[in-house]
């Protein structure tokens, strides 16, 4: 596939100002019409009027009524071009698809007999012939004909302004958009469903219609999503002063979505997994999770559809803007959940969660072949580019800007960007221009985080003078290369520090030269490859603690022993770092045993360690979720990528040495923390209950890892007594995890219970797929993947499916997929391949998990390369997964 260049941007001769859809549905057979009204963009010279299309079978086209002259049409299976003269045409434009056979899930498809559409970023000319770019912004009216009997709803973007029935059972919906669009905002759903309504005021007064539809018997799990999605309008009012633009706001669930969920204007359609919730079905971290995509979405119609993006290289424009808002978002809610004496708390928690995300998936990415910056150069296919640099280092990137600018700075940046921007199509320097002039900064030398890939490396050394009371720090920058991009430049990055005195209390902090210490954490800025800093009038030797609240996303290498690692662990004030200290330790801790383990050495799990693991288990004054943070071992995608090679068995090794240690080590404590934090009788998602919940399973994990007979029988108990999901699936977790004896019956009896229930059923596969071979001699989890293959509730159609089982087994166990006779990537290979052939989108998913291929051992890599190399070589393979497999092999 060719490459698209973002420096080869051009505005378009033509646009269109007004679009009339009428689609008559038919599972095979639909026929779409377009009228477009379309006018010569005054500021390019000449050109032809083009459109993009894929798969389109053309039934008409004419030109303001007539066919088009003889020579002025130029043709491809995925472009037409017009020359017209004069400054204005009225296109009309027949196209049939075939609905049923979509199985691409982009575009118009079907899903359990009703229509759906997916038009972000490429869809739309699925549908129709239509110039398929963000910075075509037009008027939509679309009316929408199906079968009254299986398709009672019918919906679009806007305000529905007639309906009405037609002869042989059909009816119609008229519906009118009154905000101009990109094509990739257009939405349709043509189904039986039904709705929860409310309605609500807005800030200035107006009263709107919000609406969740789901499927006939799922409207006792829809509340959740309503809830979040009018908390997230009154969080938009009140901390940017921005308000619903509709009449009606509606979201609809989809049981076959290839991601989280899409923010159509007026008409957001979600993955069901982001929209139910009840708790027999659904865990604290399921509410979680949906809490913040419905926010996420709601959040887009402000960032991302009233401003949108000029092209998509600007994708984390409202990308990582968006996340940003809803991470912030979900912070205040858990903090005002939590009551003012745990906000602070609960705020880390959520700043934990974020930064685990980052290091386990993006900082993988960007030490990887598919490395790019959060504003990409060049793709071949933009699906790929949904990555977790340009979502969660773009919310990143815009983190510092806030860290930076402070709220109110940012938040005049963000007033000034939509007094600028609204109702256009704009690029990331538009945002940041905005941000500058609005505070005065110049941010020139910021603009390197949207151009430069790679995870930044900050050094810090600390020399303390105690005759002086001063501690000089020096603090150095270095981003290693990327492909394509060898030399970095120095970036702005915000440091985030406190010192700590040796009784565990932070010092207030002054720099030399200044009159006054001022707070006790600050905000340093390193803008260039290194630079020192000396704080006076200290009483002892402090200890440092740096990026609090992880400030950048950046590897911060500082040296610190084993006992400084504990320290820290027992008195950071800022829980951020207290629970990096938490993490640095147990890395170092995992890295030596899977050394060990390479070497056939015996695996001792440092006295240390197990000392300040118990001291953080036993220290009631800290809340439950934080502790649940701090005693959760990295994640092993983070790991693997600290691990020089990465060698998944030996990392295996040392977490089950790890694990039964502390389990077997701690067995008393953590029983009695499994028996002693009550709960209340009645579920409710609430960040204290949540947090005792996930302290609770994770002492069960660690109990079952040990094999700790009182434990295991905790965790069956529990299981079978359990009165919401989290609980339930907790206890199943840990015992499926500890590979005890009790497990398979609980797995049998989970698949009894909730056998027709799509979305829990994801979590049987996930957990399977997820299993650690903690007896050599049983058989490999991959035999196990494979029969599940075969079950009768799986499907490579459905993307959920997918993602359960092949997508946590290839990412979430690296140590039964990465098997030494190669037989988890023939698996890989052949799953792609098949994935491939009906959803290229999927499969590229899919396909990632091996991008990394050259990081693991030599052993490894050879038994790789030969299953990427007949996945680049099969037969028909898709732009998609030909651009993930061309990178890593290049
Ligand atoms: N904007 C969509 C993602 C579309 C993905 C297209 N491959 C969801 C979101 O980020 O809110
Ligand atoms: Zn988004």
């Amino acid at each position: 596939a060719p490459t698209i260049r973002r420096t080869e941007f051009m505005p378009l001769p033509w646009t269109v100002l007004r679009v009339d859809l009428h689609f008559s549905l038919h599972p095979e057979a639909t026929v779409v019409t377009s009228r477009l009204a379309c006018v010569r963009n005054r500021a390019v010279d000449a050109g032809a009027l083009v459109l993009d299309g894929d798969e389109l079978e053309t039934l008409a086209l004419t030109i303001d009524g007539c066919d088009p002259q003889p020579g002025t049409v130029r043709r491809s299976a995925s472009r037409i071009e017009l020359d017209i003269d004069g400054d204005e045409a009225e296109l009309e434009i027949v196209t049939r698809i075939n609905p049923r056979a979509n199985s691409t899930l982009s575009g118009l498809y079907q899903s359990r007999g009703g229509y759906f559409t997916q038009c972000e970023a490429e869809g739309f000319r699925r549908i129709t012939w239509f110039p398929d770019r963000p910075d075509v912004m037009a008027r939509f009216t679309v009316t929408v004909e199906g079968e009254r009997a299986s398709c009672p709803v019918l919906l679009s973007n806007g305000n529905l302004v007639e309906e009405g029935e037609l002869p042989d059972g059909r009816h119609y919906a008229r519906w009118e958009d009154p905000f101009p669009k990109p094509c990739y905002l257009f939405a349709l759903v043509a189904a039986d469903l039904v709705v929860l309504e409310r309605r609500e005021l807005t800030a200035s007064g107006r009263e709107v219609l919000l609406q969740v539809w789901v499927e006939a018997g799922n409207l006792d799990r829809a509340g959740h999503a309503m809830d979040a999605l009018v908390h997230a309008m009154r969080w938009d009012e009140e901390t940017f002063g921005l308000e619903l633009d509709l009449d009606r706001y509606m979201i609809v669930a989809v049981s076959d979505f290839n991601m989280g969920a899409m923010e159509n204007k007026g008409l957001n359609i979600f993955n069901t997994k982001y929209v139910l919730a009840k708790p027999d079905t659904a865990t604290d971290a399921d509410y979680e999770h949906i809490e913040s995509v419905v926010a996420h979405e709601y959040f887009h119609n402000w960032t991302g559809n009233r401003v949108t993006c000029r092209d998509w290289f600007q994708l984390t424009l409202k990308e990582g803007l968006t996340v940003f808002r809803d991470q912030q978002f979900s912070a205040d809610m858990l903090a005002a959940a939590a009551g003012a004496e745990a906000a602070a708390s609960a705020r880390a928690v959520k700043r934990i969660d974020d930064v685990r995300v980052l290091r386990a998936a993006q900082f993988p990415e960007d030490a990887g072949p598919m490395a790019h910056p959060i504003r990409p150069d060049s793709y071949q296919e933009i699906n790929n580019f949904y990555t977790a640099t340009v979502y969660e280092k773009g919310a990143e990137v815009i983190r510092m800007l806030h860290t930076l600018l402070g709220p109110e700075g940012f938040r005049n940046g963000m007033d000034l960007y939509f007094s600028y921007h609204d109702g256009s199509a704009v690029t990331c320097d538009d945002f940041v221009e905005a941000m500058s002039e609005a505070n005065g900064r110049d941010l020139d030398q910021f603009m390197l985080w949207y151009s430069q890939a790679g995870t930044p490396r900050v050094k810090a050394e600390g020399v303390w003078d105690g005759a002086a009371g001063s501690y000089l720090l020096t603090v150095s920058q270095y981003t290693p290369p990327t492909p394509g991009q060898a030399e970095k430049q120095a970036l702005v990055i915000p440091l985030a520090i406190g010192l700590i005195g040796p009784d565990g209390e932070d010092r207030p902090l002054q720099l030399e030269g200044e009159a006054h210490p001022g707070g006790t954490t600050r905000v340093l800025e390193l803008s260039s490859e290194s630079r020192q800093w000396r704080f006076v009038g200290l009483d002892a030797e402090p200890v440092p603690s740096l990026l609090r609240g992880f400030s950048a996303p950046v590897i911060l290498e500082v040296e610190e022993d084993d006992a400084r690692l504990a320290f820290r662990m027992a008195h950071d004030a800022d829980a951020c770092n207290r629970w990096d200290a938490a993490q640095r330790y147990a890395e170092r801790v995992l890295l030596a045993l899977a050394a060990a383990a390479a070497d056939g050495r015996a695996m001792a799990v440092p006295q240390g360690f197990v000392d300040a693991f118990a001291r953080l288990l036993r220290d009631q004054r800290l809340d439950a979720a934080f502790r649940a943070q701090a005693l959760s071992l990295p994640a092993e995608a983070y790991l693997l990528e600290r691990m020089q090679p990465a060698d998944p068995a030996a990392l295996r090794a040392a977490q089950i040495h790890l694990g039964m240690t502390l389990g077997s080590m701690l067995a008393d404590d953590l029983r009695a923390l499994v028996e002693g934090l009550v709960e209340p009788a009645e579920y409710r998602y609430h960040p204290a209950d949540a947090g005792r919940r996930a302290l609770i399973n994770l002492a069960l994990r660690y109990l079952c890892a040990a094999r700790d007979a009182r434990g295991v029988a905790l965790a069956a108990q529990r299981f079978a007594e359990a009165g919401n999901m989290t609980d339930r699936f907790g206890a199943l977790a840990a015992l499926v995890h500890g590979a005890v004896a009790e497990a398979e019956g609980a797995l049998a009896a989970f698949y009894r219970r909730y056998r027709d229930d799509a979305l829990v059923l994801d979590k049987w596969f996930a957990l399977q797929a997820g299993m650690w071979r903690r007896d050599p001699a049983a058989p490999p989890t991959l035999a196990r993947v494979r029969a599940l293959l075969a079950d009768a509730a799986f499907s490579l159609a459905n993307p959920n499916k997918v993602y359960a089982l092949l997508g946590s087994f290839f990412r979430a166990n690296p140590a039964e997929f990465h098997l030494p006779d190669g037989s988890g990537y023939a698996l890989w290979a052949e799953q792609v391949i098949a994935l491939d052939a009906a959803n290229p989108q999927v499969a590229a998913r899919m396909a990632r998990a091996l991008e990394n291929w050259r990081r693991f051992t030599p052993a490894l890599q050879a038994a790789m390369r030969p299953q990427l190399e007949r996945v680049r070589d099969a037969e028909g393979l898709s732009a998609d997964v030909g651009e993930i497999i061309d990178k890593a092999l290049a």
